[in-house]
């Protein structure tokens, strides 16, 4: 079989018919190294059409124009690049719910094929397809090396747990795409979307604007090309240094799915032990990702943090914070801190910002927050809205590792934090140049007035 059963979800069983298979690109946004995209035109063989239909919706999760117009830059590609190999792409502005039915029916499409995403959104918008269709709707796991419904059947512990299950799968899973071949039979002719009638059509809050990312596939290969020729050997010391460009700044690519993390591994896979800590962030670290969202439904709420952090948090719900802010003076980086407001401005104006540097900023919003409650709302609103990466299962459990010990263990008491691991300036001061990183961003906030 091309494409590994362990991949395969059957949402809604059903009877196909000998219609057009349409593939529902949600999570997946390229052509290339896509299981769905793959499953989908395996169903075609060589007797039926492929259509691939994508439902843009306004106000996905609070993004912003920065989010859409990445995700727009990426898509016009994938539109292109079907359109060469003979697969109309079809792009609908609406709810998933109606708008998918709606084209499967207007197809007589036999069989409808999706993207796996442990997302509560994504879950819901299942549902209502599945209401609307008669045919039945397959899912496939194209973001994950393991599968996530196969690597476990429960919330894993940590890395530790769910790293030799996932080392142990690899081998079966970390394996080379089949070619995808165009259709045996052609599909409807409906031409490119027009992209500035879908930019106008958007009503998306513009005040975080677009970043200078190049986005798409292209930019995508190019990035990782540009990571594994050149900073991967030194990723093990350099990752933790925001000062250096050490690491792979790929997180929006595979966020937006433009490029497979399963690609990323197979180019980075090797001896050395900058591939093995690459491996361990893009593989365990973000497969344990999925595993937590995927079996606990408050994954982004505070509540879905582990029983001991919960109560070490409450117990020192009373200790004096010497600092106090609002998530506003969060926003306006407005604190006593020039490291952590040098942060907040790189995070606002590059819709970036380095992971290490991720972990002290959000711990800081919890010591400086009037509850913790409070803190984790600042941290995945603020990560949402301006990473360009936000609205992901990394997202969530990171905020949730920063601020309520998820995938961590308790470290020694302190005020306000318990026993949740603590970072402080001098940390940062002993890891890389903070005056460097400070000047960096002082200047940027200067010249952006
Ligand atoms: N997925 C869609 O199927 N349609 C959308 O219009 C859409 C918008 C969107 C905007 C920002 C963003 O960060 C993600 C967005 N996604 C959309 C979802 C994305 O494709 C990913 O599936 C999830 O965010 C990651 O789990």
């Amino acid at each position: 079989m091309l494409v590994n059963e362990e991949r395969i979800f059957l949402c809604k069983p059903g009877r196909e018919t000998p219609g057009p298979v349409l593939y529902w690109m949600s999570r997946e946004q390229r052509v290339r190294d896509n299981w769905g995209l793959l499953y989908a035109r395996i169903l075609a063989g060589t007797t039926r059409p492929l259509v691939v239909g994508f439902c843009l919706v306004q106000g996905f999760l609070g993004a912003t124009l920065r989010h859409y117009d990445f995700m727009l830059r990426g898509l016009a590609q994938v539109a292109e690049g079907l359109g060469a190999l003979g697969i109309p792409f079809v792009l609908r502005l609406g709810e998933p719910g109606q708008e998918i039915p709606r084209l499967a029916s207007e197809l007589g499409a036999g069989v409808v094929v999706t993207d796996f995403d442990p997302l509560r959104v994504k879950q819901v918008w299942q549902e209502q397809v599945i209401q609307g269709l008669s045919v039945p709707l397959i899912e496939v796991d194209g973001h994950n090396v393991v599968p996530a419904r196969r690597v476990s059947d429960k919330q894993e512990y940590g890395a530790r747990t769910i790293r030799p299950k996932i080392h142990r799968l690899a081998s079966e899973f970390l394996e080379e795409y089949p070619e995808l071949t165009p259709p045996a039979v052609p599909g409807p002719e409906v031409g490119l979307p027009d992209w500035e009638a879908v930019r106008r059509a958007l009503d998306v809050d513009a005040t975080v604007g677009p970043v200078d990312l190049a986005a798409g596939e292209d930019a995508a290969h190019a990035a990782l090309a540009a990571f594994v020729g050149g900073r991967l050997a030194r990723y093990a010391e350099d990752r933790n240094d925001p000062t250096k460009d050490g690491t792979s700044r790929l997180s929006a690519y595979f966020h937006f799915g433009q490029l497979a993390p399963q690609r990323a591994a197979l180019v980075a896979a090797g001896p050395g032990e900058g591939s093995l800590a690459f491996l361990e962030e893009s593989v365990v670290r973000r497969e344990l990702a999925e595993n937590f969202c995927l079996h606990n439904p408050r994954y982004d709420s505070l509540e879905g943090a582990p029983d001991w952090a919960l109560k070490t948090l409450d117990a020192h719900r009373g200790d004096p914070r010497p600092y106090l802010y609002t998530p506003e003076q969060f926003e306006l980086a407005a604190t006593h801190s020039r490291l952590w407001n040098a942060a907040q401005t790189q995070l606002r104006l590059s819709g970036y910002m380095h992971g290490y540097m991720r972990m002290f900023w959000a711990k800081k919003i919890l010591e400086w927050s009037a509850t913790p409650e409070e803190a984790h709302a600042t941290v995945v609103r603020l990560n949402d809205r301006y990473q360009l990466d936000g609205r992901d299962p990394n997202g969530y459990v990171g905020a949730l590792w920063s601020v309520a010990g998820l995938h961590d263990r308790p470290w020694k008491q302190r005020p306000v934090y318990g026993s949740i691991r603590y970072m402080n300036e001098n940390g940062c001061r002993r890891k890389f140049k903070v005056d460097a990183y400070i000047a960096t961003w002082e200047r940027a906030a200067l010249e952006a007035g």
